[in-house]
């Protein structure tokens, strides 16, 4: 009896706990001058800061942020790796779960977080707004819990990695569109808001770590950059990637890492080299034949000085990032993701699938009308689909369309599988594969579906490495390789033990990964690849889940503040 009541009492004592603290902050958007390469340019920010601030709270806690928007555009933020749990009212995602905040007007988001742990990061979810809107959100484990799964770090740093226009990057998608070629090229990579002093007139202001010998780090790196997926690495470093999306892997001992838009990596850096000044770098890893890319490269610094002298070498030491096209480098590195699988942190991996999707992810063309003149390949025009349908971004917002059963604004009915089978990675495909239909069609998943999806890559117009986000979920990546999916044979070799959780996964080029969740989350859920030239051109599905029975299974009431569109 004394046993059950102090059972009882710990209990209880753990719920109370494990709610958590409650934190509060005020964004404001607004636009605010920088200058970076040897130029003044007016762009948005939160607070004025570039990147934003950057949040923190442990695992349990709940952020809620009060986001006033003064700039003279439309906006929306989200909350990338935060599962939000029965509120998708605070996912952000313009027209697909909110009406953006109109200039002048204020929204609450309300973020719960009681998975994720690690490093997750928010952007804005508004035209190519995130460019310049963004920043980390840290997740500590619970006070109560048992800490990190490694030894506690000296000292901890976001780094983020970002991207610099010259031009307005606001204009960037419209101007793309008026003649339907490619979005322009980026002038620079950043790393925490600096391009480096590769780059002219950027010397002075290189992001700058000062470190300790001896000691260790942890870097919070966050891929914030809108077109390209990265190599990064530390000259004459080794680093020990021991998080990924905001959920622990299995340690990798790696010389460079491959992130990819709207991932994020936690990495151990020990100090451990003679006092000296070292470069980290970043740079492309681009495969699409023909695309083009930014071929910048981007650097910060570790600084030796606080406690010892040296002498400087005449350029700081750069690592060696493989060339920008090398797929073998990329996948050497992704292919040894690894969930934890410990006591602390299980692998829930769904072990019995009822519902099993297959979608290819294509980049498409199109015919130009007979009065523009396109600037794409062949003079066509680029867009790009899922399951061959090319997104097509409603009027309202598809989550007040479905709760308030507004008819005409989406269809239901989003296709399960190809519509048509072909040789997807084939070489050579005959012309009418490249043309996509339109629309905005969900796809309904019943609550607590235990789900397979197949992420297919094609090589229809340029293959390419697509990292593919899903909204208010993470994943089990269960299985990768290249070539066409084989239902047959693939299957048989997939880790169901401890497959990393993710959610944003790297569909390698012309290849496929095949990913687990369990739809326990209701909700309307977009799903998108994170380079944003491709969003913009409709590569694009939204999921439906249906709410449950029971009385803390279904959707939360909307906010009294919700925008209006
Ligand atoms: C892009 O241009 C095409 C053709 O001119 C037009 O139909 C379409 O609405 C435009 N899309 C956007 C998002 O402006
Ligand atoms: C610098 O500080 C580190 C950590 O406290 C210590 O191990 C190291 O010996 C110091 N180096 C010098 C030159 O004082
Ligand atoms: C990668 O780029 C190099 C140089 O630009 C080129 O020679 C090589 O053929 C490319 N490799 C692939 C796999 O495209
Ligand atoms: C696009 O144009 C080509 C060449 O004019 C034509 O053969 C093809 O049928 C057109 N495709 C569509 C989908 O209209
Ligand atoms: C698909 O295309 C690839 C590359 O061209 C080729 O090697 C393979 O044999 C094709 N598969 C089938 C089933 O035609
Ligand atoms: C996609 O849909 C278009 C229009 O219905 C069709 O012409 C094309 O063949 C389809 N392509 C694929 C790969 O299904
Ligand atoms: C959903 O699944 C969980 C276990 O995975 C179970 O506890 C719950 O009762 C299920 N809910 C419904 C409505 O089926
Ligand atoms: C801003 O949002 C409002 C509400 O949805 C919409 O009517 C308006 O067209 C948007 N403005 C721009 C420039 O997209
Ligand atoms: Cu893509």
């Amino acid at each position: 009896m004394i046993k059950f009541l102090g059972l009882f009492v710990l209990s209880v004592f753990l719920v109370e706990s494990a709610k958590g603290k409650t934190h509060y902050h005020k964004f404001v958007v607004k636009s605010s001058s920088y200058t970076r390469l040897c130029a003044s340019k007016d762009i948005l920010t939160v607070n004025g800061k570039f990147p934003g601030p950057t949040l923190k709270a442990h695992r349990g806690d709940k952020i809620v942020i009060k986001v006033y928007n003064q700039a003279n555009t439309n906006i929306t933020l989200h909350w990338h790796g935060a599962r939000q749990p029965r509120n998708p009212w605070s996912d952000g995602p313009e027209y697909i779960t909110q009406c953006p905040i109109i200039p002048g007007k204020m929204y609450i988001y309300k973020i719960d977080l009681n998975r994720e742990e690690g490093t997750i990061w928010w952007h804005a979810h508004s035209g190519w707004a995130r460019a310049t809107v963004h920043g980390a959100i840290i997740v500590y484990p619970n006070k109560l819990g048992s800490g990190y799964p490694f030894p506690k770090p000296f000292s901890e740093i976001p780094i983020i990695l970002g991207e610099w226009w010259k031009k307005d990057v606001m204009e960037i998608p419209s101007n793309a569109n008026k003649t339907g070629g490619e979005p322009i090229l980026s002038d620079a990579y950043t790393i925490n808001g600096q391009p480096g002093f590769l780059y002219p007139c950027s010397k002075k202001g290189t992001f700058r770590m000062n470190v300790l010998q001896g000691k260790t780090y942890l870097l919070r790196i966050i891929n914030a950059v809108m077109d390209e997926n990265l190599f990064f690495g530390i000259a004459r470093h080794k680093m020990v990637v021991v998080g990924k999306d905001g959920l622990y892997i299995k340690p990798i001992d790696t010389n460079y890492i491959m992130i990819t838009p709207g991932q994020s990596m936690d990495v151990l850096l020990q100090a451990d080299q003679p006092p000296s000044l070292y470069s980290m770098a970043a740079a492309a890893y681009s495969s699409a034949l023909g695309a083009g890319f930014d071929k910048t490269m981007t650097t910060a610094l570790i600084d030796y000085s606080i406690n010892a002298t040296y002498s400087s070498p005449k350029t700081p030491y750069l690592p060696n990032l493989p060339p920008h096209n090398r797929t073998e480098a990329s996948t050497a590195f992704t292919k040894q993701f690894r969930s934890l699988a410990t006591k602390d942190h299980p692998a829930k991996v769904p072990l019995d699938v009822d519902t099993f999707l297959f979608f290819t992810i294509s980049v498409n063309l199109l015919n130009c009308s007979s009065d523009e003149k396109c600037t794409g390949p062949f003079g066509k025009r680029f867009a790009a689909s899922v399951n061959n349908i090319s997104f097509v971004t409603p009027p309202v917002d598809i989550l007040q369309a479905y709760y308030h059963k507004i008819p005409n604004v989406f269809k239901m009915e989003f296709p399960r599988k190809p519509p048509v089978e072909f040789n997807y990675t084939g070489d050579n495909l005959p012309e009418n594969l490249l043309t996509p239909s339109f629309g905005t069609r969900v796809l309904v998943l019943e609550y607590n579906a235990s789900v397979e999806l197949i992420l297919q890559g094609t090589n229809v117009l340029a293959s390419d490495n697509h990292p593919v986000h899903l909204h208010g979920y993470s994943f089990y990546v269960v299985g990768w390789g290249f070539g066409n999916f084989n239902p047959k044979e693939d299957p048989s070799m997939y880790n169901l033990v401890d497959p990393p959780e993710e959610t944003t996964v790297g569909v390698p080029k012309n290849g496929w990964v095949a990913i687990r969740f369990k739809a326990d989350n209701p909700g309307i859920w977009l799903l998108h690849c994170h380079i944003e030239r491709h969003t913009t051109w409709g590569m694009n599905m939204v999921f439906l889940v249906k709410d449950g029975d029971g009385p803390t299974s279904g959707i939360l009431p909307p906010p009294h503040d919700l925008p209006k569109c």
